[in-house]
């Protein structure tokens, strides 16, 4: 029987440094001195901001919250090959990526705390509020870049999810939406290896997620997601892409979730100690250190200034933050439909104590 030969059968994965920060300098994008600084510094920030967040849910200061700690580059590396006006439709577990798109860092503590007013955008930016809903944002970020199409903008539009929302319908219709419109939009996939307990493996018998992207007739890349430069490199390469009406792109940040899912989780129910400890050494911050200290990027008083910084950085929002006034308990039913129906009447008085 005669077989068909499908084109483009092959999936690049891209790595530019290595554990031991080692740069493939071939493969190296253009960043001067100062923007790797840049990166460095935001990669810092957000870990701090990680661990603090972490925390103060454990001190009962924060109602709830999702580490990301593992995930730096890839939502550093992918947040800086971005304009401040490309639509950012981010997961729950984008606090960093948010960060990076200068969404105030006491606006992330008020959401996590239960205050909707947390995920107002900054004007000078867009970000789309966070989707706890695990891939539903997909198909906003889909119809999104078609918006940018139609208009004419030059915006593209990229959305952030994990490896187990590519089970999901949504990622598919968003995917198969995109392709046949020739949108502007990335999809990248935050690959942790689980979705809760659920292992990578058992998630889809795909070799890898980037595959996908050949179903619905457009590119997919797997990088290394703790590698910041691959991150920036295929992102910035998507993007340009999509700007320049070429089409949507799938990219696969194949990463690690070092914490637990969520403040309500117990992983090591389900992985092993040792698996962990073989990740940590990927870590993204160590070979950034590394490769940074080889090139005469840092040194021991940079790094400690920078520690210190961010430290510093982070207890000023939460300072701030603790002097917010809560919000009004109504607020969330008065702003869900122009009127609220009856169960969500009988919901309020019963909140109120009527
Ligand atoms: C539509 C929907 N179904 C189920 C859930 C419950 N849920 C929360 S997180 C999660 C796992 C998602 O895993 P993945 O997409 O890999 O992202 P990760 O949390 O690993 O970053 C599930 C099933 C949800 N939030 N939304």
């Amino acid at each position: 029987m005669p077989k068909k030969v499908l084109k483009d059968f092959e999936i690049e994965y891209l790595q530019v440094l290595d554990e031991n920060g080692n740069c493939d300098e071939k493969l190296m994008p253009k960043l001067s001195n100062e923007e790797i600084k840049k990166i460095y510094e935001m990669i810092i920030l957000i870990r701090v901001f990680d661990q603090k967040a972490f925390n103060m849910q454990r001190q009962g200061r924060l109602g709830t919250y999702i580490q990301f700690k593992g995930q730096e580059a890839s939502q550093v590396g992918s947040a800086m090959a971005l304009k401040d006006d490309d639509f950012v439709f981010p997961m729950y577990r984008s606090s960093g990526l948010l960060i990076a798109r200068k969404h105030p860092i006491v606006q992330v503590l008020q959401y996590w705390n239960g205050d909707e007013r947390g995920l107002k955008s900054p004007d000078n930016v867009n970000n789309f509020p966070i989707s706890i809903p695990v891939g539903t944002h997909m198909i906003h970020s889909a119809g999104a870049a078609w918006a940018a199409k139609l208009r004419g903008t030059k915006q593209i539009s990229i959305s952030y999810f994990g490896d187990g929302a590519t089970s999901k319908g949504d990622f598919h219709e968003a995917m198969n939406f995109a392709g046949v419109f020739n949108v502007p939009a990335v999809f990248l996939c935050e690959n942790n290896q689980f979705a809760i307990s659920v292992h990578r493996k058992d998630q889809t018998k795909s070799e890898t997620i980037a595959q996908k992207a050949i179903a619905y007739g457009f590119e997919g890349i797997q990088v290394d997601g703790m590698d910041v430069f691959a991150v920036y490199k295929a992102t910035k390469d998507a993007v340009d892409k999509a700007r320049a009406g070429k089409g949507p792109t799938l990219i696969e940040c194949v990463t690690y979730r070092m914490a637990d899912h969520s403040t309500s989780d117990d992983a090591s129910r389900y992985r092993t100690k040792e698996e962990v400890q073989a990740w940590q050494k990927k870590d993204p911050v160590e070979r950034l250190e590394k490769y940074m200290r080889k090139k005469n990027l840092l040194d021991d008083a940079y790094k400690e200034k920078i520690l210190k910084q961010s430290k510093e950085t982070i207890e000023k929002a939460v300072t701030q933050f603790e002097k917010l006034e809560a919000p009004d308990p109504k607020d969330m039913f008065n702003y869900v439909f122009a009127e609220m129906t009856p169960q969500q009447k009988e919901e309020m008085e019963e909140l109120l104590g009527k």
